[in-house]
């Protein structure tokens, strides 16, 4: 296919006109045909790629002109057959040397500006324009090239022969009676063009200076030759560029591949008409839209799935455990300690491992999620390169939930396109749906959640909480030393503080002012808890949305926008819808 496309935008568009919108509404269908592959039918495209295959032979050629080029050895009269069959004097005429050493070209009617930049293609610089000639002449659209002598300067020619030969619709090739036999054009020239047979015409020239006789058994020896060179049924014309005796006959030579030319062109304009209408069935009237990112719905279906709830929740507590840690009334604190760490349970807790004491090795909070893999020994490295997560696998009313969040997604994503595209859409869509729950518990497992989260007023807790407890301390040591002074009978006066005596003022503001601390500790614990697990959602969630992005959304985008493409491709193939 690839050689196709190549072929035909490859080949230099030939300047405006017919020609050059053929040649672009072929580029459209090559595209588009490259991009219905493996999703258009078969023999659409089959029928399609066979147009284009056909085309890029006949592109080969140009599709509004009918290239002739007069080839020969000098003095075989090149030059004068030119002015001969164009009318005019353009062709300077040697008499002994060889004066072509440049090609020239020359235009009839029409159309000249898209000759243009087909000469240019060709390398010919010298051109004349016949403009008398209107587009009905038979001749309109004929580009006659006079070459230079094969055999002036070899080997540059020979290649220019080889490239114009390749090239031309038909190549003239001109003989004269001295040297039509000469060995070193028949070797070396025609017998490797021989393959080209289909496009060679031979004239043999200067049969004016020939009696009858001479003229056929010249003709019928020319003949033997170029079955020899391996011509089959080689096509010659007995030829006087002087008196213009057989000219007529190779200027009807000339029509008919005129003729023939417009009759490729046309049925060619056909033939992609109608390739281009029979794709334009699978292609649309109405923009293709393109959806960037996922829905909300498909977000919130994926992170349930995944977790996402329980492992801000899990974050959430696990911030207020740790804050009531810090801000806890000092003797019940150890008590918050003998509950695990809810994150550490989701083997999410490996970064709130590191940041408590007897923290453990990260890889050991990387157990499989399935309870089937192995966990032992040789699993660590596995363990640490798949990260999985220990979330519960999703309920089935879970996945049901996704399940029906896809089908949505994907209805969204094709709404409005109907056969081959809706289904290739909807591949795009499920093509990963086996990698979905991996992904997102990795994706889940990534996440760098706030965990290491220690806010200053912790510690300040933390110190007061000491604070006061030291002071209840020290005032209950107080009443005993008091109690035991009183029990040894020794009356010593504690001093008073607003009516109290000062150890138990100490005693029971320190306790209750603990209690106070922690109490208000808590529920400050609790709103930080709730903000951290708020920040861990959005985390999530981000992560969670790159997935649908990568494995759901992202792939019907590709094809939408190919679809997209396709239906712009076929429409730029399309004639203007005034003449379908
Ligand atoms: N008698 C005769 N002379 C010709 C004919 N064609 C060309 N000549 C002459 O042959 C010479 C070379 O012709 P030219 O057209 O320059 O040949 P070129 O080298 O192939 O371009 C000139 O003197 C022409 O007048 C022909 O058909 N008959
Ligand atoms: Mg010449």
């Amino acid at each position: 296919m690839k050689s196709l496309v190549e072929t035909i935008t490859a080949r230099r568009a030939p300047g405006p006109g017919a020609g050059a919108e053929l040649q672009s509404r072929l580029a459209s269908l090559a595209h588009a045909v490259e991009l219905g592959q493996g999703r258009i039918p078969d023999p659409t495209l089959a029928s399609a790629h066979a147009v284009l295959e056909r085309a890029g032979q006949r592109l080969e050629h140009s599709t509004e002109h009918t290239v002739v080029a007069l080839a020969g050895s000098t003095g075989s009269g090149k030059s004068s057959l030119f002015n001969r069959l164009t009318g005019e004097q353009l062709a300077q005429v040697g008499v002994r040397r060889p004066t072509t050493a440049v090609p020239q070209a020359c235009i009839w009617g029409p159309g000249a500006d898209g000759a243009g930049s087909l000469l240019d293609w060709l390398g010919i610089e010298r051109r004349h324009v016949l403009s008398k000639h209107g587009t009905t002449d038979a001749l309109a659209g004929l580009v006659l090239l006079d070459l230079p002598d094969h055999d002036s300067t070899a080997r540059a020619h020979r290649l220019e022969v080889d490239r114009l030969v390749a090239m031309v619709d038909l190549m003239v090739w001109v003989v004269d009676p001295q040297k039509y036999a000469d060995a070193v054009l028949h070797r070396r020239y025609l017998a490797p063009l021989a393959k080209h047979g289909s496009v060679m015409l031979f004239a043999l020239n200067h049969v004016d200076e020939l009696s009858d006789v001479q003229r056929e058994a010249c003709l019928t020896d020319l003949r033997r030759l170029l079955a020899e060179d391996g011509f089959a049924k080689p096509a010659i014309l007995a030829t006087s560029a002087m008196t213009g005796l057989g000219t007529d006959r190779l200027v009807a030579v000339l029509r008919d591949r005129v003729r023939k030319t417009r009759a490729a062109s046309a049925r060619l304009t056909a033939d992609v008409d109608r390739a281009a209408g029979q794709l334009a069935v699978h292609g649309f009237d109405h923009p293709v839209t393109v959806a960037e990112r996922p829905s909300a719905g498909l977000v919130d279906a994926l992170a349930a799935a995944a977790g996402v709830p329980a492992v801000a929740a899990a974050v959430a507590s696990s911030h207020e455990m740790r804050a009531k840690e810090h801000v806890g009334f000092p003797l019940t604190r150890w008590l918050s300690r003998l509950r695990p760490d809810p994150l550490r349970r989701l083997h999410l807790g490996d970064r709130v491992g590191k940041d408590r004491k007897g923290a453990v090795p990260s890889t050991s909070s990387s157990a499989p999620r399935d309870p089937g893999r192995s966990s032992g020994t040789g699993s660590d490295l596995e363990a640490m390169v798949t990260a999985r997560t220990s979330l519960p696998a999703p309920t089935p009313a879970q996945r049901a939930r996704v399940d029906s969040a896809v089908r949505a997604e994907i209805n969204r994503a094709t709404e409005g396109l109907t056969g081959a595209w809706k289904s290739a859409v909807a591949t795009a869509g499920r093509a990963s749906d086996k990698d979905l729950p991996d992904a997102l518990d990795r994706a889940v497992g990534e996440v760098e959640l706030p965990v290491r989260e220690r806010p200053r007023w912790w510690k300040m807790a933390s110190w007061l909480q000491w604070a006061l407890f030291g002071t209840a301390v020290i005032g209950g040591l107080w009443l005993v030393l008091l109690a035991v002074l009183g029990w040894l009978r020794i009356e010593v006066d504690s001093p008073l503080v607003i009516g109290l005596p000062l150890p138990t003022l100490m005693l029971l503001g320190g306790v209750l002012l603990g209690l106070l601390t922690a109490g208000v500790g808590r529920r400050a614990a609790r709103v930080g808890g709730r903000r951290q697990g708020a920040i861990a959602e959005r985390a999530l969630r981000t992560a969670v949305d790159g997935i649908a992005s990568q494995l759901i959304v992202d792939p019907m985008s590709a094809e939408l926008r190919r679809c997209a493409d396709f239906t712009a491709a076929v429409a730029a193939a399309r004639p203007p819808p005034a003449k379908r």
